[in-house]
């Protein structure tokens, strides 16, 4: 893919910004296979998580999000439309909203619905087409939004376009997706957001908080299958781009919860003896043998607002749901 493969359709007035991470969305085929070459050559194995999102994965994942037993998304929409006013009563205002990561656009309505005006969104994406198909939803249901979309890594990106220094800005980072990320990698990216924010910032995040395992089992293997295929499509993506011959049959998805790291272990599992081939490489897996492809942390209330301490921010409040399932953290800086 070169520079000019790269088209950001915007609503009106919209301008597509590229940051130093550019480079890294250019890459991200030869990204994968370094990744996975280097992660089949290392045990446990392991392909990173990040890897899930194709079209094929990222579509699977809209699909996850409305599983009956996948409570997240739900709940968490649920505490945007219930709390809402509140939070924009929590934060002064107005304030250029910064989401890291661009979802189906729903979550992002329910808080610019709260907080009134808001003199720009600006969405960072390093998916440049979930980018386009969120501003476009957005745009289509805030007909008065400015969208300043910025193609980056967001864990990676260190400066927002000037506009946004013209106003105070609020962080949104929902999903839990923060769950995904090593505690240390999750504390540099708190820190990170902090700089880049700046000074009187203020950050909401959702984060899934811990519970039985009888709930998180479940939300993580569904009766469906769609988070086995999700999951599965890794190797199916192997496949499709780096050549590779997995027979997806003779491999299987599990999902555990490491109840002592509170957080739950996402693998693929070898059902044989087997060699695969990728890029001209042979792969040995044994029978059983795992590769490990996610991790999703779970925290309890307390947990999270002392990691966001250790990363510069102070917390305001924490909402949750009347189940304890989810939580939406305001931070300030
Ligand atoms: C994107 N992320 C927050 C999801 C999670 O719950 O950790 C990814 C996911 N993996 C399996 N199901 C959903």
């Amino acid at each position: 893919m070169t520079d000019s493969d790269i088209s950001v359709e915007l609503p009106n007035g919209s301008e597509a910004l590229f940051d130093d991470a550019r480079p890294t969305f250019n890459r991200s085929r030869d990204d994968f296979e370094a990744a996975v070459l280097a992660g089949f050559a290392r045990w446990p194995r392991r392909i990173p998580c990040r890897f899930f999102y194709d079209a094929v994965g990222s579509d699977l994942f809209e699909q996850i999000t409305q599983l009956e037993e996948y409570y997240p998304t739900r709940v968490e929409t649920t505490l945007l439309e219930t709390y809402g006013a509140e939070i924009a009563q929590s934060v002064e205002l107005p304030r250029v909203l910064v989401e890291f990561g661009s979802g189906s656009g729903r979550k992002t309505s329910l808080l610019i619905d709260a907080l009134g005006e808001v003199p720009a969104y600006i969405p960072i994406d390093i998916a440049a087409e979930s980018l386009q198909a969120a501003a476009r939803w957005l745009s289509a249901r805030h007909a008065n939004l400015s969208i300043v979309p910025l193609i980056a890594d967001f864990t990676k990106t260190r400066a927002l376009p000037k506009l946004a220094k013209r106003h105070l800005r609020l962080g949104f980072f929902s999903g839990s997706t923060i769950g995904n990320l090593g505690h240390e990698e999750a504390r540099a990216f708190l820190a990170g957001a902090a700089r880049l924010l700046g000074k009187d910032s203020a950050f909401l995040i959702g984060v899934d908080l811990k519970k039985d395992a009888s709930i998180l089992i479940p939300a993580y293997n569904d009766k469906a299958g769609v988070t086995a295929a999700f999951n599965l499509n890794l190797l199916a993506r192997i496949n499709r781009e780096l050549g590779g011959d997995f027979d997806l049959s003779r491999f299987a998805h599990e999902a555990v919860y490491n109840a002592r790291a509170g957080r739950m272990e996402i693998y693929i599992v070898s059902l044989a003896d087997q060699m695969v081939r990728v890029k001209g490489h042979g792969f040995f897996f044994a029978k059983d043998e795992r590769i490990h492809t996610e991790n999703s942390q779970k925290y309890t209330v307390a947990e999270f607002q002392a990691l966001a301490r250790s990363a510069g921010w102070g917390p305001v409040k924490a909402w949750t749901d009347p189940a304890n399932l989810f939580s939406l953290q305001l931070l300030q800086l």
